[in-house]
C-alpha cells in the first residue's frame, strides 16, 4: 500500500479529505434550512394574525386600522367634496382590509376564517354608496380581492363550493366593475382617476391621471370579463391601454401623468417607480394571463427602453421620455418590485444585482425609505417614511423561487425581524413616519395583509403554489393561469423542445405559450384533471434542486432556459 512519507503530502491529503469529513452533509444542511423556513413561516403567520385580529377588533367593517389609537379610517373613499348627509345611514366603509386579507387566509390554510369572511361580505357589502373613490386603488384592492376570492371559493377543493356560496363575490365584483365603466367615457378612452360609486364622474372632476392609474386595469377587468362573459370590462381597459401605448415617444418611453380628455402628457419624466410601476407589470402579466401577443410586444419594447434609458449599473433613475436624458437620480421604495418582474421574464442576473442594492438600502436604514437621493447618497428631505410596503419582500420571494439560493431566506428573515422590532405595536403594525428616528404613524395599510405578509409567508412556505399556476396581481391577489383564458395557441412560438403529457392517453401539447412563460393546461382524463406545468420544463434530477454537476439540473419551467449547478450545490438560473 502506498503511504506518503513527507508531512507536506499528508497535509495536502488531509486538506483534500477534511471537507468531506467535517463539513455538514448536504442532507443535514437541508434539514437545517427546512427548520429555519418552518420557524420563519410561523413568525410571519403570527404577524399576519396580529395585524388581522386587531383590524377585526378595532376597525372592521371600516377600511383600515389605525394601530396606535386602535381606531379606524375609511381611507378608500375620499369624501371631502361630498355632503356627509348624502351617505346612507348604514354606510360602514368597504371592509377593505377584510377583502384584501381573503387570499392570504387561504394561502395560510385558514379556510374557516375565509369562509366566514366570504359569507359576511356576501350578505353585507354594497357599492351603492355616495363616495368618490380612486379607480386604480379600487380596482387593484377591491375588484382584484373579490375576483381572486371568488376563484378560490369556487376551487373544487374548497368547502364553500359545496355549501352556501353561490357566486355572491362575483356578483359584487360585477356590480363594482359596472360602476367603473362611466370613468372610461372620455374622448380618448383613458379613464378618469376618480369616480363616484353612485353617481359616476362628478362635475368639475380632475382630468389628470397617472400612467399606472389608467394603464394597469387589465388583469382585474379582463378576468371579470372572462368570468362573467361580458366583454365590456376587458375592452374598456384594453382600449385605455392601447391609447396610452400610442402616446409613447419614439424612444418607447412614457411620462408619469397625463390628461384623459386631451390625451396630452403633463409630466414627461418617468421611471419604474411611483405613477408608472404597475403599468410595466401589467403588460407582462397580461401576456401571461391572457396570452395575447400584443401584450408581449408592448412589454418587450417597453422593457428594453427601461433597461436602455433608466438603468445605471444596478440602479434605475428617471428620464425624460422625449430625450431619454436622466432627470431624477432617486431610488424609491416602489421600484423594489422590479427585480420580481425581471424574474418573471427570466432576467435573473439583472434581478439579483438590483435586488442587492435595495437590500443594501434596507439594511442601512432598517426599513426601505420612500425616496433616497442616489446622486447625494442621502434621504429625500420629506419622503422619509416607510408605510409597510411589500415590494422588497415580493422580489425576494420571486428570486428565491427562481434560484433556491438560501441567501434570500436570510434577507426575508431580516425583513421580518425589522418589521417586528420597529413597526409592531399592541394594536397592530404601524407605518414608519421617519426612518431616521423610527417614529411611527397611525396607519396599517391593507396591503400589509394582502402583500407584505403574503409574500413573506410564501418565501418560507410555498406549498400553496404546488401543482398550481398562478400569477399575482399588483396587490398580491392570485389569479390562475388557464389555457381557457388564452386567446389562441401562438404557433410560431411553440418551442421545438415541446413535451407531451404522458398518461397512457393520446399525447397532446401541454402548453400554449411562448419561450417566455408556460401556463398550466388542465387535461381532462378519465381519472380527473391532470395539471401539466409547462411545455419546456425538464425537472432537476432531485426534487430538492440540489446538484453536483450542471447535468443534474433540468430546464426552467418559466423561461425554458437550462439551469446550472452553483458552487453551493443548488440548481438555478445562475448567470
Ligand atoms: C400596493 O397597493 C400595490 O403594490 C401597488 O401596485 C403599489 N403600492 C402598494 C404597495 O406599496
Amino acid at each position: 500500500m502506498f503511504l506518503p512519507r513527507n508531512y507536506g503530502t499528508w497535509l495536502l491529503l488531509f486538506l483534500l479529505i477534511s471537507p468531506t469529513l467535517f463539513a455538514p452533509s448536504l442532507s443535514h444542511l437541508d434539514s437545517r434550512w427546512a427548520a429555519k423556513k418552518r420557524h420563519m413561516r410561523e413568525k410571519v403567520r403570527e404577524m399576519f394574525y396580529h395585524a388581522y385580529d386587531n383590524y377585526m377588533t378595532h376597525a372592521f367593517p371600516h377600511d383600515e386600522l389605525k394601530p396606535l389609537s386602535k381606531s379606524f379610517t375609511d381611507s378608500l373613499s375620499e369624501l371631502g367634496n361630498l355632503k356627509l348627509e348624502h351617505l346612507p345611514q348604514d354606510y360602514n366603509g368597504s371592509a377593505l382590509t377584510l377583502i384584501e386579507s381573503l387570499s392570504s387566509l387561504v394561502i395560510m390554510g385558514n379556510n374557516t376564517e375565509f369562509e366566514r369572511a366570504v359569507i359576511w361580505l356576501s350578505e353585507n357589502l354594497t357599492f351603492n354608496i355616495d363616495a368618490r373613490i380612486n379607480l386604480f386603488e379600487c380596482n387593484i384592492r377591491l375588484l382584484g380581492g373579490l375576483i381572486s376570492a371568488h376563484i378560490l371559493a369556487t376551487d373544487s377543493t374548497n368547502r364553500l363550493v359545496h355549501g352556501s356560496y353561490k357566486v355572491q363575490l362575483l356578483n359584487l365584483a360585477e356590480d363594482l366593475g359596472r360602476r367603473f365603466l362611466p370613468a372610461f367615457d372620455t374622448p380618448t378612452g383613458l379613464p378618469y382617476a376618480w369616480i363616484n360609486l353612485k353617481y359616476g364622474v362628478m362635475e368639475n372632476e380632475t382630468t389628470e391621471t397617472s400612467t399606472s392609474g389608467c394603464g394597469s386595469l387589465i388583469l382585474e377587468m379582463g378576468a371579470l370579463s372572462q368570468l362573467t362573459g361580458d366583454p365590456r370590462y376587458e375592452s374598456a381597459a384594453l382600449r385605455a391601454l392601447r391609447k396610452l401605448w400610442s402616446m409613447r415617444s419614439s424612444l418607447n418611453l412614457l411620462g408619469t401623468t397625463l390628461d384623459v380628455i386631451t390625451g396630452e402628457w403633463i409630466e414627461y419624466s418617468s421611471g419604474i417607480g411611483a405613477g408608472v410601476d404597475s403599468f410595466y407589470e401589467y403588460l407582462c402579466k397580461a401576456y401571461i394571463l391572457f396570452g395575447k401577443e400584443d401584450y408581449w410586444r408592448m412589454f418587450h419594447s417597453a422593457y428594453l427602453a427601461v433597461q436602455k434609458y433608466f438603468r445605471h449599473g444596478s440602479w434605475y433613475h428617471e428620464a425624460d421620455m422625449r430625450t431619454g436624458k436622466a432627470t431624477y437620480w432617486q431610488l424609491t421604495s416602489l421600484q423594489a418590485f422590479w427585480p420580481g418582474l425581471q424574474v418573471l421574464v427570466g432576467d435573473i442576473g439583472a434581478a439579483n444585482s438590483s435586488h442587492r442594492e435595495f437590500v443594501y438600502v434596507w439594511e442601512k436604514f432598517g426599513v426601505l425609505p420612500e425616496r433616497y437621493l442616489l446622486d447625494h447618497q442621502m434621504l429625500h428631505p420629506t419622503e422619509k417614511y416607510y408605510p409597510l410596503r411589500p415590494e422588497l419582500a415580493e422580489s425576494t420571494f420571486y428570486l428565491y423561487q427562481a434560484t433556491k439560493d438560501p441567501w434570500y431566506i436570510q434577507v426575508g428573515e431580516s425583513i421580518v425581524n425589522s418589521l417586528n422590532s420597529y413597526t409592531k405595536v399592541e394594536g397592530g403594525f404601524a407605518s414608519v413616519r421617519d426612518v431616521t428616528t423610527m417614529q411611527l404613524e397611525d396607519h396599517q395599510h391593507s396591503f400589509f395583509l394582502a402583500e407584505t405578509c403574503k409574500y413573506l409567508y410564501l418565501l418560507f412556505d410555498d406549498s400553496f403554489l404546488v401543482d398550481r399556476n398562478y400569477i399575482f396581481t399588483t396587490e398580491g391577489h392570485p389569479l390562475p393561469i388557464l389555457s381557457s383564458w388564452h386567446e389562441r395557441l401562438p404557433e410560431t412560438y411553440i418551442p421545438t423542445n415541446w413535451t407531451y403529457a404522458k398518461s397512457g392517453l393520446p399525447t397532446r401539447p401541454a402548453s400554449a405559450m411562448s419561450l417566455q412563460v408556460c401556463p398550466a393546461t388542465a387535461l381532462r382524463s378519465g381519472y380527473g384533471v391532470q395539471q401539466i406545468e409547462s411545455a419546456c420544463h425538464v425537472p432537476d434530477s432531485r426534487g430538492d434542486h440540489r446538484c453536483f454537476t450542471d447535468e443534474e439540473c433540468g430546464v426552467d419551467s418559466t423561461n425554458c432556459r437550462r439551469r446550472s449547478c452553483s458552487m453551493a450545490g443548488y440548481c438555478g438560473l445562475w448567470i
